[in-house]
């Protein structure tokens, strides 16, 4: 870019991509502490996943107390009226933060970064957006969260199909009716199960198209009375507080014993227990070994298969939605949680094709063909994930100090020193990382708490004049090293999931969240921090 050029463009602190809730904080923090910041946000609103995931069913799977922002000040005015609020709802609640924070003022919509550039001589980004807009920032802090680039597979014959087809995360704003329809879904992740609980309900017939079956957990949903409204307020200030203190940044953690260490009876009872609270305290409320220990997992598949079966009529559909002997150990994949996805099966308009016996062979012009036949279908749904974690950021033209792209470099593996920043891309630290611990935690928590860090670090920075920080080569390695060894006496790797990069063909195998738990994560980064972020680089 020429002198002239560049004279003439904005420049900032710092630039934010993506208005989700990480963006909105960085936004909201910085803004407050004088910098001039703006987001710039390929959705034409604020909301980030839940701008583009609008499929009928899309809903939160955090309890909603926890699904927001920990601010007396926002929470006190702000009530979701389920226990786990549907996407419209989340939508309502971004708008509130909208105008309770004036944060649009400070938003470019409709504008994706294409393409960014570090300018050495100004130690500053030059960054890009298809609306054919130019900026300038010392920091560059993509919020991109961990789902900004749909995976659409590459199946025979897709492009000839004439019916509606979308992606999950690509879905229509005007929506999609589904009544009366021949309606197809290809993948039963979490999306899968929210928009066939839905389809189930509209469609005239609903053909399920499963590859993997998902151990997904009873939701528990409530819609919420005036008493459990209030008894929500009156526990708020104490949810937050020991968020820090948890795994996943919830209001609970893991029970201290093992599922081996207790009778059968007690084993039970706890379980019965939990599953009965819903929601993902099956999961990252249960006993501490169930993700470590196969004997453990194999006790809580055990009792999750039973329940799944009490629900399905027909033994065989049973076995191809929670096989007696475990696909995968459970909870090692992304758990999804259901109302009446079970049940649904059990309905004269539900078919289930798995795809392990019968493999889609090509998309025709009229629908779906398998090895057991043709299924013809008026909507198809690819309800077939992301190029998780690092999509969002690979996706764009992010060129480095050497020249080489985001994309390149991390094209036979991620390293990324705290889950943050990577060498080579000085002055650029990304939200919900790689390697960061926001895959296994809650949204808004992540958000805010290593959020809080990234706002911490770049004030101190530009408040002690130094304007360049990059990670080190030795550290991100060593982080990297740390990641897989927490993964060794796991059982995470016994899955083909997007935690482990493994449900894209050909992307690296290798854990892409920081799987030692929040607590670890920010005690290391306190480490860091007192040693004038040792780690670091900074200039
Ligand atoms: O994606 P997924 P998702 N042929 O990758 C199948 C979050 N989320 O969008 O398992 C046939 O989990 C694939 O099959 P398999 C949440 O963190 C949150 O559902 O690879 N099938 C799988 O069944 C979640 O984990 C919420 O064998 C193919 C499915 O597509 C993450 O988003 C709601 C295929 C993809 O499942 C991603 O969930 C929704 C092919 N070629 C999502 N390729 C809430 O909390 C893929 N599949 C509200």
């Amino acid at each position: 870019m020429s002198q002239t050029q560049s004279d003439t463009v904005e420049e900032l602190d710092v630039l934010v991509i993506g208005a989700g809730f990480a963006g909105i904080y960085q936004l909201d923090r910085l803004r407050s502490l004088g910098y001039s910041v703006k987001v710039y946000e390929a959705g034409s609103r604020i909301g980030g996943i839940w701008y583009w995931n609008c499929y009928p069913g899309a809903r939160v799977d955090s309890d909603g107390p926890m699904y927001q922002f920990s601010r007396e000040d926002l929470w006190k005015d702000w009530e979701y009226s389920e226990r786990f609020p549907d996407w419209s709802e989340v939508r309502r609640y971004f708008d509130y933060l909208d105008e309770k924070l004036d944060l649009s003022k400070d938003i470019r919509f409709d504008a994706r970064v294409t393409s960014a550039e570090f300018d050495e001589e100004r130690k500053q980004w030059v960054v890009r957006a298809a609306d054919g807009s130019t900026v300038r920032a010392t920091f560059l802090v993509p919020c991109t969260g961990f789902g900004s680039k749909p995976y659409i597979p590459p199946i025979p014959g897709l492009e000839s199909f004439r019916g509606e087809c979308h992606h999950t995360g690509l879905w229509p704003q005007s929506g999609v009716d589904l009544t009366g329809k021949r309606v197809g879904v290809i993948g039963t992740g979490a999306s899968g199960v929210q928009v066939i609980q839905e389809a189930a309900r509209d469609a005239a017939e609903l053909t399920v198209f499963q590859r993997t079956p998902n151990l997904a957990f009873r939701m528990g949903q409530q819609t919420l009375t005036p008493e459990q409204q209030q008894e929500i307020k009156d526990g708020q200030a104490a949810r937050y507080a020991i968020r820090t203190t948890t795994f996943g940044g919830f209001d609970y953690d893991f029970l201290p014993v093992s599922a081996l260490d207790v009778t059968p009876e007690e084993r039970e009872a706890t379980y019965e227990r939990i599953w009965g609270m819903g929601g993902f305290t099956f999961w990252l409320g249960t006993f501490q070994d169930v993700l470590f220990d196969t004997k453990a997992n194999d006790t809580a598949y055990e009792f999750w298969r039973k329940k799944v079966w009490e629900r399905i009529d027909d033994p065989a559909v049973a076995e191809k939605l929670a096989p007696v002997v475990p696909i995968h150990p459970l909870g090692v994949k992304r758990p999804s949680l259901e109302q009446n996805y079970y049940e649904a099966y059990n309905q004269d308009n539900v078919t289930l094709v798995d795809l392990r016996e019968s493999p889609i062979e090509e998309v025709t012009a009229t629908g779906v063909r398998t090895a057991a036949g043709e299924v013809e279908l008026d909507v198809l749904v690819l309800a077939t994930g992301f190029d998780s974690v690092t999509g969002g950021l690979t996706a764009m033209d992010i060129r480095g100090t050497g020249g080489i792209t985001m994309r390149e470099k991390w094209a036979d593996g991620v390293s990324a020193y705290m889950g943050v920043a990577t060498a080579g891309f000085p002055n650029l630290l990304f939200l919900y990382g790689p390697q960061s611990p926001s895959g296994f935690c809650n949204g808004p928590t992540c958000a805010e708490i290593q959020g809080e860090l990234i706002v911490r670090m770049i004030d101190d920075l530009l408040r002690s004049g130094r304007r360049r920080v990059e990670a080190e080569v030795e550290a991100e390695n060593a982080w990297r090293e740390h990641v897989a060894e927490l993964v060794v006496p796991s059982l995470f790797d016994r899955a083909d999931s997007w935690y482990m990069g493994a449900n894209i063909p050909g992307k690296t195998r290798q854990m892409l969240n920081y799987p030692g738990g929040l607590p670890t994560y920010l005690t290391k980064w306190e480490e860091s921090a007192a040693k004038d972020y040792a780690g670091f680089a900074i200039t």
